[in-house]
């Protein structure tokens, strides 16, 4: 290992430490350069080529910028570091870089986990919880694709170029790709010597069925991930799900060598190859820590989980959607999460309520319950295998949701038919790919079916679990994915880091946004975030903030938070909030300390505030790439 000569001296290496170690090493020396005044200069000669890999590290940015070019010339690196004690101390600390896994549900609501109020049964989600902190005042973008785009820039999403979803509407601010001002968290911490894996739903590029390799632009091996699993489109069978994808490769999960489980089911699926990756890196825990992310698409339509998650959930809704509401709301706030006096518990309107089909629609939410269960085993899974590891305490885990609970009316207008009593199409060849969000048909030929009366569940059904129950799940907050209002777009955010977070089981109240999600891997990981990326391109500045202060209970600083998605509008300064539905609707002031669920609208009283915030957000949309509101598809 290494050894170093007198105070003044020259200090060679005695023999060769690998490749982390003298990452670490030059790291520890960079800290060192900046931390030593007062001390004296070291100089150490380090003999060996591959000080070269460490030079071209992220990391040692700043170390470079410090020394000359041509002290990188040849075999020989001269390194200037502080005092050895300080080198020993800052080197324990660039190896302990904490993993980092952001783990991100999809279309659900703010109270649809057991420690955020649910009654479906979560354990391993209340677990992080319970040893962590959860935010009470997280927000998303109210849609997937501009949640996604959010979460991996650090940008707003019209910044990243994904204000609307996957279609390019002729303005930079709506391309449906990501664009090339802007860098994932995975091509950064890539930079700073993590690996980096993802499992999941992609969903930020326009390109799912590429012509040619080109086309995988976007995809998530070309943006910075090392490895990946998982499906390029947002929405599709959980039993057949189209644009599934393997690395650079799209898969059929029926003739899938790598991964053949008794039933194939994604969710399931996406945790056997999180826990896969873990388990792969295990040969590289003393070398490099790991960034993932894991995506998963429950519990967006369809309705599908397995029989035996079900099962748990049969007859757990027959007392209907405002019963489960009720008792969803008094547990929100026994746990804290929400306060009686900034809430309220408002009816649902009989007219969202279904009569004639309700044990239908009580079986859409058993499945519901069921897809939401299942996710959360998956994570007890991801869990254990970083214990076994023996990464569990060292790794920054962070789960949130991508929008609020989902009203859309897909696969629930007409009455559906029966199922056949045998296929009446060919089945499939294992190796075929699935075209279709919405497949025609199973793969043993059975039509896939929708509508009222078609009970959700297995893979030849295809529906949404509609407004009653996406009322329950952003229990007590207004409207839905979509819409800036609080049940748009507020999301549980739970914290676990048990080597750094002593805050066990307490709540936040510090507002906070996905566009954090960049500046706290940055942080933790002591990464640069680049100005320049991409062959030459200027990088937009990060938009958030670290979290790391809060985790400490310490307060942010930050001028406001802005939203637009389909000409719903919103800004939040403080505890007032600007908001308004569609490009046409009047803005409305609410102050969020008082009145959380949104029912007194300060506007009239206030013109003075409404006429702040709204400059603050015209601002914001000016040089963010918000306008124009709405554009059309290009053709229309
Ligand atoms: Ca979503």
């Amino acid at each position: 290992m290494w050894r170093v000569g007198g105070a003044m001296g020259v200090a060679c290496l005695i023999d060769l430490p690998r490749e982390s170690d003298l990452r670490n090493r030059a790291v520890a020396c960079s800290r060192s350069i900046q931390n030593s005044k007062g001390f004296g200069m070291r100089l150490f000669v380090a003999t060996s080529m591959r000080i070269h890999a460490v030079f071209a590290h992220r990391r040692t940015t700043c170390w470079r910028s410090r020394l000359p070019m041509a002290a990188f010339a040849g075999i020989v690196g001269i390194l200037l570091a502080g005092p050895q004690r300080d080198v020993v101390a800052e080197e324990t600390k660039a190896s302990d870089r904490p993993n980092i896994i952001y783990i991100l549900a999809d279309d659900m609501g703010y109270s649809d986990i057991g420690c955020y109020g649910s009654e479906i049964a979560t354990p391993n989600l209340d677990a992080l919880a319970d040893n962590g902190i959860r935010f009470t005042q997280f927000y998303n973008t109210a849609r997937c694709c501009p949640t996604r785009a959010s979460l991996l820039t650090g940008l707003y999403p019209h910044q990243a170029g994904i204000g609307h979803m996957m279609d390019d509407r002729g303005h930079d601010g709506y391309r449906g790709d990501l664009n090339r001002n802007c860098v994932t968290i995975a091509e950064v911490l890539g930079q700073a010597g993590y690996r980096t894996y993802m499992s999941g739903k992609w969903h930020v590029t326009k390109t799912v069925q590429p012509k040619d390799e080109s086309g995988k632009h976007n995809w998530p091996r070309q943006r910075g991930f090392d490895r990946f699993y998982g499906t390029i489109h947002g929405a599709g069978s959980f039993y057949d799900p189209n644009s599934l994808t393997r690395d650079n490769h799209l898969i059929s999960p029926y003739a899938d060598s790598q991964y053949q489980p008794e039933t194939y089911y994604y969710t399931d699926a996406i945790s056997d190859h999180a826990v896969r990756f873990i388990e792969e890196h295990r040969d590289q825990i003393d070398q490099q820590p790991f960034f993932m992310y894991v995506a998963y698409t429950a519990a967006h339509w369809p309705m599908h989980a397995l029989e035996k998650d079900i099962a748990k959930y049969r007859g757990k809704y027959d007392a209907g959607y405002q019963a489960i509401r009720d008792a969803r709301y008094q547990r929100m706030i026994d746990l804290g999460v929400i306060d009686a006096g900034s809430t309220i518990n408002w009816p649902i309107p009989d007219a969202w309520k279904l009569t004639k089909f309700l044990d239908w629609d009580i079986r859409n939410m058993e499945v519901y319950a069921a897809m939401i269960d299942n996710m959360d085993q998956g994570i007890g899974r991801i869990i254990a295998s970083l214990k076994a590891t023996g990464q569990f305490d060292n790794t920054l885990i962070c789960y949130l949701q991508d929008n609020g609970g989902c009203a859309e009316n897909y696969g629930r207008g007409k009455i559906g038919p029966p199922r056949e009593d045998k296929p009446t199409l060919p089945p499939l060849a294992d190796d075929y790919l699935e075209p279709d969000m919405q497949p025609k048909q199973t793969r043993d030929g059975y039509p896939v079916r929708v509508g009222k009366g078609v009970m959700a569940g297995p893979a030849d059904t295809y529906i949404g679990y509609g407004r009653g129950w996406a009322t329950v799940s952003n229990t007590p907050f207004r409207e839905y994915k979509h819409w800036t209002h609080e049940g748009g777009v507020s999301t549980p955010m739970i914290v676990h880091w048990p080597a750094r977070i002593d805050r066990r089981g307490e709540l936040e109240k510090t507002p906070g946004h996905l566009i954090d999600l960049m500046a706290t891997a940055v942080d933790v990981a002591e990464a640069d975030y680049p100005e320049i990326f991409h062959d030459g391109q200027s990088i937009q500045p990060m938009e958030g903030k670290s979290l790391l202060p809060t985790f400490a209970g310490r307060p942010l600083q930050r001028e406001a938070i802005y939203w637009e998605h389909e000409g719903n509008r919103a800004v939040r300064r403080g505890d007032y909030k600007l908001v308004a539905k569609g490009a046409e609707g009047q803005w409305e002031l609410y102050n969020i300390a008082a009145d959380r669920s949104e029912q007194n609208d300060l506007a009239t009283q206030q013109p003075q505030i409404v006429k702040e915030l709204a400059a603050l957000w015209q601002a914001y949309a000016e040089r963010a790439n918000v306008f124009p509101l709405k554009p059309r598809p290009l053709g229309h």
